[in-house]
């Protein structure tokens, strides 16, 4: 029985692995202000997904937060590609970079509990 719900498990898991992208792959670049009216004015677009980066699977991505808040520091992170994210200090830059290898909705968020945090919770990255 162990040995058949271990093969199990290796199935699912290869079913999950996403096709292998060209070598030659397109290329976005996108930035992110952030400052107290949260990540690009998102403070004044709640309740909706806000800023929204798509891009086509396979994709090279590099996401620049300029961090325009003179007063703290700010973080992204994207679901799945840069978990553990970036940090820019006040009036810094900091660059996330990563090939979008799978389609989806990937959450894009402050890693800092900063003044504005709740506005920097609902960014998206969607991969098509
Ligand atoms: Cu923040």
């Amino acid at each position: 029985m162990l040995s058949v719900a271990g093969a199990l498990t290796v199935l699912a898991l290869a079913s999950l692995a996403p096709e292998p992208c060209p070598t030659t792959i397109q290329k976005y670049f996108f930035t992110i202000v952030s400052t107290l009216n949260g990540f690009n004015d998102s403070k004044n677009h709640p309740d909706q997904p806000w800023p929204i980066m798509r891009v086509n699977r396979c994709s090279l991505v590099t996401i620049r937060l300029e961090n325009q808040d003179a007063s703290q520091a700010h973080g992204l992170a994207v679901a799945l590609y840069a978990n553990s994210g970036v940090v820019a200090g006040p009036g810094q830059n900091a660059e996330v970079n990563f090939v979008a290898n799978r389609t989806g909705e990937f959450k894009v968020t402050c890693t800092i509990p900063c003044s504005i945090h709740p506005s920097m919770l609902n960014g998206y990255v969607y991969v098509s």
